[in-house]
């Protein structure tokens, strides 16, 4: 029998709704009758986690380099894939990431200035042809974004960057969205309630296809 779990992304910048994007999400899958396993990143096994708190942490007193960011974010990656990912999809259990390889093209290439070419050389070694089958780019403003998610209390190292940081990585992931025939884009910029009927809108769309 052929194996078709899927692995669907949810994407956007902080703020922009994918917390409750993610349980929407499962429930829309588990309706149709799939068993789902879910993940987020960095993170989603015990050392993908220490990387997590690793790289979110404010260090005193030493700058956290782009490369010591990017090389750890594609660690976490590979111990998530290896560990998690592929033997869920290899038992048919469809996987739902909050955060994929997205968010390193759009956070380190476009925020950080990271060239295409080692992020693609990164890229090949961690996910060899792998890519998400869904993925669903949850758009905000950053401003907006930033002010939700100041709203719910301390920020971490990475949002704790200026504006200008948000402004370039929304950028970038619009680019890379509208590029993705295999991605939707959504606009959070309106309510919570709106947002999650276009959501349904397009899951059902990829469940129909
Ligand atoms: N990062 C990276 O640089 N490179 C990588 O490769 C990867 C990650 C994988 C991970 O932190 C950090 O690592 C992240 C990117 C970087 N850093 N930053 N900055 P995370 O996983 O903790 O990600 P996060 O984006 O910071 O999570 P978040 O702030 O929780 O975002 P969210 O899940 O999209 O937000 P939310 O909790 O769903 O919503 C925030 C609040 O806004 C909440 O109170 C909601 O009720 C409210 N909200 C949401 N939508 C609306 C609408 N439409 N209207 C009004 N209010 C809303």
């Amino acid at each position: 029998m052929q194996n078709s779990a899927k692995f669907i992304v949810i994407e956007g910048l902080e703020g922009a709704g994918k917390s409750s994007a993610v349980a929407l999400v499962k429930q829309l899958i588990e309706n149709a009758g799939h068993s789902l396993v879910t993940t987020r990143e960095p993170g989603g096994t015990p050392m993908a986690e220490a990387i997590r708190d690793c790289v979110k942490q404010h260090w005193v007193d030493e700058t956290v380099t782009i490369e010591a960011e990017l090389l750890l974010m594609y660690a976490a990656r590979a111990q998530l894939l290896h560990n998690v990912i592929l033997p869920a999809m290899a038992q048919g259990h469809w996987v739902l990431g909050d955060r994929h390889d997205m968010s390193s093209q759009a956070y380190q290439g476009g925020g950080r200035g990271v060239d295409n070419a080692m992020l693609k050389a990164l890229r090949d070694i961690t996910l060899k042809n792998f890519r998400p089958d869904f993925t669903l780019y949850l758009d905000v403003e950053p401003s907006e974004g930033l002010k939700r998610a100041r709203g719910r209390g301390e920020l971490d190292r990475i949002e704790h960057e200026h504006l200008d940081f948000f402004v370039r990585t929304r950028q970038r992931y619009l680019a890379l969205a509208k590029a993705d025939r295999h991605c939707a884009i959504i606009d959070t910029m309106q309510t919570m309630e709106n947002v999650h009927q276009q959501i349904r809108h397009e899951i059902s769309l990829f469940l129909a296809a």
